[in-house]
């Protein structure tokens, strides 16, 4: 078996892509939350091919072709801009969908289950944790970039895979509706951090009052930009390719911004917990600031001054999100072990916590950049 599927079942799977050999192996792959992820190395007349298999979770994702036309879309996008700037190595600088024999962008099995495929990015690695400010300029630049080159993607407006994904009032709901259903009887556990909650509820409406108000622009983000979804190149250490597209859609430039302040500065992984290790450190918060406004150059003044308060906001909007999925049994994000989504959930509000004793120095680095 790997992973949920037997050997057998995904060697089937893989056969319905234009890949040319023969399978050697199909291994899982990857450390993310949502997706099933295998590496599938095939013989090319005697030499190692590697390919990246996903099966799309339908249980997060309802609208699957939305979803992959969304993809297909956006990579396509990419790969043109790639070409008119006649950049090096354009397949190893956004990600590449392989066909399926009939022509399709994903394959679905007997099951029901959608499957695709992507050109493997070799010489290239994702970290969980981060350690250098070098690694996190790099990585604000990457999402950045990504952004810039996304902002003239022709219409239609991309569907929305999750809505109201980064909503922290449509997040703080299903929180209450999962404490009060309390499936699991694990609310009595939770009270200190229902209380956390209860006290930061106001101050999260921040993004979505202003945005209401039309003082922040929707635009195409990532919405997923939690620092392994970003590749380095094993070379020169630099970003070479952003990953995980499948929520790539019409949203804030300060959810992205904010995601990466959450996931890039964190000194200890997103489920450490000796809480004494979880902390923001500012080092690595002044280098995503200065690498995401070398190339956001779109950034109103409203949005820069948003930039700290972001951190907090996804920090909190994640750390609800796995509260809620701990009140409800697990049913959303990949758990290793009893209590996971807990360990996640306290170690997300101790770095809410960490970038609250830093705000005021941090307000005062944003103005000075
Ligand atoms: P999830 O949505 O579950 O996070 P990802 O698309 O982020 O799935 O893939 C999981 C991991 O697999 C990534 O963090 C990365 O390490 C690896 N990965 C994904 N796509 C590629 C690719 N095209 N080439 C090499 N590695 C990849
Ligand atoms: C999930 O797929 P992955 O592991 O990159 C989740 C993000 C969360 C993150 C928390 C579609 O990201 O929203 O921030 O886990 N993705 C989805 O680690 O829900
Ligand atoms: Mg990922």
């Amino acid at each position: 078996m790997r992973g949920n599927f037997t050997d057998e079942t995904l060697r089937d799977v893989v056969s319905h892509f234009q890949l040319y050999g023969d399978v050697l192996t199909i291994t899982p792959y990857g450390s993310g939350h949502i997706n099933d992820t295998f590496r599938v190395t095939l013989d090319l007349a005697g030499r190692a091919v590697d390919y990246i298999l996903q099966r799309v979770n339908t249980e997060v994702f309802r609208m699957p072709e939305m979803l992959m036309d969304n993809i297909e879309r956006v990579t396509a996008h990419l790969h043109q801009k790639l070409k008119e700037t006649k950049a090096k190595e354009p397949s190893r600088r956004a990600l590449t969908l392989v066909r399926t024999i009939e022509g399709g962008n994903s394959y679905i099995d007997a099951a029901g289950n959608y499957w695709r495929v992507y050109l493997f990015i070799e010489r290239a690695r994702t970290f969980d944790v981060i350690s250098t400010p070098e690694q996190a300029f790099e990585a604000a630049r990457a999402f950045a970039g990504f952004q810039n080159q996304l902002a003239d993607l022709p219409s239609p407006r991309l569907g929305e895979t999750i809505p109201a994904f980064h909503n922290i009032q449509s997040r703080l709901s299903l929180l209450d509706e999962a404490a009060k259903s309390d499936v699991k009887g694990r609310l009595s556990e939770v009270s200190a951090e229902m209380d956390f909650v209860n006290a930061h509820r106001k101050e999260m409406m921040r993004l979505i009052e202003q945005q209401a108000a039309g003082e922040i622009p929707e635009r195409i983000t990532h919405n997923d930009t939690k620092i392994n979804n970003v590749m380095f190149d094993d070379e020169t250490g630099s970003q070479i390719c952003v990953i995980d597209l499948d929520t790539t859609m019409p949203g804030l430039a300060l959810y992205d911004f904010g995601d990466m302040v959450r996931t890039a500065t964190a000194a200890a992984a997103e489920d450490e917990t000796d809480l004494s290790k979880v902390e923001s450190r500012m080092d690595l918060f002044q280098a995503l600031v200065r690498g995401y406004c070398s190339e956001a150059r779109f950034l109103t003044r409203a949005e820069r001054e948003a930039l700290v308060f972001s951190g907090r906001l996804i920090t909190f909007t994640i750390g609800v999100r796995f509260l809620t999925d701990y009140l409800a049994g697990d049913v959303y994000f990949k758990t290793h072990r009893e209590g996971h989504n807990l360990d996640r959930a306290r170690n997300q509000f101790q770095m809410v916590r960490s970038q609250e004793r830093q705000s005021a120095e941090r307000e005062d680095f944003v103005r000075s950049v």
